[in-house]
């Protein structure tokens, strides 16, 4: 016998590696191998956290045959790559959608059983990555996935925060932070990669002095410098070959500074520069659509955008690819403004360190950029106070004023004589303090901008951007949000993938748009009367684990009216309190009234410094304590706050949903990503006009929707016209009730302090509108209430809301950035045989 590629090949003996092979019967031996080699432990002593070790292990293998594989052909190819720049990613768990993308769930489900292991079991014990605080971090894992799937060659770039989003407990009805040590049992799912390390400059000034030719250049003397070192995840599509990396950079201290301390007699100073330089990537800022402005935060950013464009020049260096081709090699997609120092860095690198002409180099830049917004809210537009801009980045703030003059002047020439929008346009706000306004700036770095929902796109260009559409209209553009099929249903809805597969086959998961094809079972009853099997299966298990979790018994059979997502006055939890004791009121004065039994399921975290978010979670489950207690309710209605919401929770939750409420303010959430998890796992949306219902309630179709509330117009009018909440109140029974339980005490001991803040908040100037959109809500959840009495109908919605979400996966969103502007193609990755020849 020779090797197969040999012309003489006599016969061919093909041994399955245990490293690469898919059966059952390997992956056994694959798994105690691990268990043995890599844990270090037999059977009778390992923990679950070994035995889950051991599978991540095992499936870790596999991947990085097709990781390898993937590497090696876009390195030949010097494929052009889409860099992904975020501060963060929400990955969620690896192991489970490992196994759904390598397409071996059941033969590892198979595999552990004959080991006498449970695989749920197991998959329960991974720590999950929660490197990200909501929808744009998880929006980013999201596309991830789909950039993989689609085969297309992509690098994540982010930070390897030692503490992800902490995890949130309850205790007396508060939300108490815990820091999240995800790393503390071992990451399976990375590779060091300490040979890429780059070193990142801080602080200092700069200086003007001659080159070794006499050239006058400016020189950067830094304070500090802090070493970035590169940790690699593979992210392999689904049931493809491809493999991606996510990047992640670790801050640590640079060898050279702490031996200049030491051989000083400093040591102690040395061990503090350590410990200061590790700090950058210590932890996750826990702030959701709010700005930070804190010094460490501007560091992280510079820190993981440095490393980032370093790397991406070393892999065209070992690729040929000559620095004048940036803009071909790599497309920079820019995930908010976060990473938006990118901008001023590559002009850095470019200029200063590549001895590049300004002109050249603002070419190169303005052609590799492209900038995601994802917010309205403007508080959560960054800015920087240029004194604490220029301490720690003395050049950048040099190089932004230099792009400021050139584009105002630019401005100048489309707009003559127009110092108002100089004025406003200008990337320095000279208004009061001054400021480094970074959208701004990422606009005019950027050939692209894009918004996240068609509505979302049209106030941009309307309102926050106005100024820049006028400039740059062609750069505008909307790529509304997407989430990934193979998470949010493959993996975490078995039950609703099995009854899809029976009737349309799985053509779906890579193809939405085949979801299309369940219209055809809509009058078969028995499908309808499957469907409203499994969904009752699904809450049970839900039920079950609220019952083992908190000790709260639900009815299965009451509806699931679920809001998950981050704590913020304009995501309006409040409102949906206020219809819980609306009803709660309703049972009150006349015990005996007809009511459909609803179970009120709350999670999702607020931020530490947000007082009023966790003032409102202690509403919850203020008002919960006494709604569940209260005799008069006889069980019709439960009120649940479930702690520590994350991805992982989140993929068990949105599968029991009957109800979906997406209850913002018209104008303020931009997109909304949970919107689509839920109605593609059959719940139904009460919600209003915003960020991407719009387009969710066009395709399911308006009487498959729950709308209600002000437009984002009629919200911008009444604002103008003079807004009075009181008015609201004073006119409407029920909701001065419903307001005035909460300021008298009822829900607090009698305490009529504890909620005040809240209470005055919404009757002084109730900036979100609560009041005015209380009728319309209450209104609509009646009828709510009503149609789910009717079950038979209600089926038929959430069959008809699940066959026409199709437009709403990741990948198809992927494919509109690769088409519009990205212009990156696919690339095929073949897997080489691993032939075992015997001598
Ligand atoms: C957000 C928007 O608020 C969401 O509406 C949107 O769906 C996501 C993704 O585009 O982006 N913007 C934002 O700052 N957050 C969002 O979720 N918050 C964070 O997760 C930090």
């Amino acid at each position: 016998q020779t090797l197969p590629n040999s012309s003489e090949t006599v016969t061919e003996v093909r041994v399955e590696d245990d490293r690469t092979g898919l059966s059952v019967e390997t992956l056994k031996r694959a798994f105690a191998d691990n268990l043995f080699y890599i844990q270090g432990k037999f059977p009778q002593i390992a923990s679950k956290n070994d035995f889950y070790m051991a599978l991540a292990y095992t499936v870790r293998d596999r991947l990085l045959r097709r990781w390898l594989n993937t590497a090696e052909t876009y390195s030949r190819n010097a494929s052009r790559t889409v860099a992904y720049l975020s501060a963060e990613f929400l990955m969620g768990p690896q192991l489970g959608n490992n196994l759904i993308n390598l397409g071996i769930y059941d033969q590892v489900n198979q595999a552990m059983q004959e080991l006498g292991l449970d695989l749920r079991e197991l998959l329960e014990e991974e720590e999950e990555p929660g490197l990200g605080n909501g929808g744009l971090g998880r929006l980013a894992a999201c596309y991830l996935d789909s950039l993989a799937t689609l085969e297309i060659p992509s690098l994540g770039y982010g930070i390897r925060y030692e503490f992800g989003i902490f995890d949130q407990d309850i205790k007396d009805g508060w939300q108490v932070e815990i820091t999240d040590k995800w790393l503390s049992a071992g990451n399976p799912w990375e590779l060091p990669r300490p040979e890429w390390s780059v070193e990142v400059k801080l602080g200092g000034h700069t200086e003007k002095r001659a080159d070794e030719h006499g050239n006058f250049k400016i020189y950067w003397v830094p304070n500090q410098v802090v070493k970035g070192i590169p940790y690699d995840t593979p992210i392999l599509g689904y049931k493809t070959n491809t493999a991606n990396t996510l990047r992640l950079w670790k801050a640590e201290a640079v060898e050279s500074f702490d031996f200049y301390a030491f051989d000083s007699g400093d040591y102690l100073g040395a061990v503090h520069q350590k410990t200061v330089s590790e700090n950058i990537s210590k932890v996750l800022y826990p702030n959701d659509n709010s700005a930070q402005g804190k010094e460490l935060r501007l560091a992280q950013q510079i820190f993981f955008v440095s490393c980032s464009l370093k790397d991406m020049m070393r892999i065209m260096e070992q690729q040929k690819v000559p620095l004048e081709q940036f803009p071909e090699k790599f497309v920079i997609q820019l995930n908010d403004t976060h990473p938006s120092v990118a901008i001023p860095e590559l002009m850095r690198l470019l200029v200063d360190e590549y001895d590049m002409p300004w002109e050249k180099a603002w070419g190169i830049t303005k052609q590799s950029f492209a900038y995601t917004n994802h917010t309205l809210l403007p508080e959560a537009l960054e800015r920087w106070p240029i004194g604490l801009f220029g301490k720690m980045l003395p050049r950048h703030l040099e190089i932004i004023y230099e792009i400021n003059k050139r584009f105002l002047d630019e401005v100048r020439m489309k707009f003559p004589d127009d110092t108002d929008r100089l004025r406003r346009m200008s990337l320095i706000d000279e208004s009061g303090e001054r400021y480094v306004r970074m959208a701004f700036l990422a606009c005019v770095g950027s050939y692209s901008i894009n918004g996240v929902a068609a509505l979302h796109t049209e106030l941009l260009k309307k309102d926050v951007l106005h100024d820049f559409y006028e400039m740059y209209p062609e750069k505008f553009n909307n790529k509304t949000n997407g989430v990934t099929p193979r998470r949010f249903m493959v993996l975490s809805n078995p039950r609703l993938c099995r009854l899809l597969n029976s009737k349309i086959g799985d053509e779906w998961i890579k193809n939405l748009y085949e979801l299309k094809k369940l219209e055809a079972f809509v009058e078969d009853p028995e499908f309808r009367r499957q469907w409203r099997e499994m969904k009752l299966e699904i809450k049970q298990d839900v039920a079950d684990y609220i019952k083992k979790t908190t000790d709260i018994d639900v009815n299965v059979n009451s509806m699931f009216d679920i809001q998950a997502k981050r704590f913020h006055e304009y995501k309006r939890q409040h409102l949906n309190v206020l219809h819980i004791i609306t009803l709660y009121n309703r049972i009150k004065a006349n015990p005996d009234i007809d009511i459909t039994p609803r179970t009120f399921l709350f999670g999702g975290k607020a931020a530490p410094g947000y007082y009023i978010a966790k003032l409102i979670i202690k509403l919850i489950n203020s008002v919960g304590d006494i709604v569940n207690r209260d005799p008069d309710v006889r069980d019709r209605l439960k009120v649940v706050f479930l702690k520590d919401f994350n991805v992982k929770f989140a993929q068990r939750i949105y599968p029991s949903a009957d109800l979906s409420e997406q209850i913002s303010t018209a104008g303020k959430e931009a997109s909304g990503t949970g919107n689509m998890k839920f109605a593609l796992n059959g719940a139904i949306t009460i919600g209003t006009l915003d960020g991407a219902n719009v387009e969710i309630r066009e395709e399911v179709g308006a009487e498959n929707f729950f709308l209600f509330g002000l437009t984002t117009e009629e919200v911008y009018a009444l604002k103008k016209e003079g807004y009075q909440p009181w008015e609201y109140y004073q006119k409407d029974p029920e909701l001065k009730l419903a307001i005035d339980r909460i300021a008298s005490g009822f829900f607090s001991h009698g305490d009529p302090k504890l909620f005040k803040p809240l209470v005055d908040h919404l009757l002084g100037n109730d900036q979100y509108m609560l009041l005015a959109d209380y009728r319309s809500y209450i209104d609509t959840q009646d009828r709510v209430s009503e149609a789910y009495r009717d079950i038979d109908r209600w089926v038929r919605m959430s069959i008809l809301n699940v066959a026409r979400m199709g437009k709403f996966s990741s990948d198809r969103s992927i494919r509109d950035y690769c088409e519009d502007f990205w212009k990156v193609q696919p690339v095929n990755i073949e897997l080489k045989e691993y032939v075992q020849a015997t001598a």
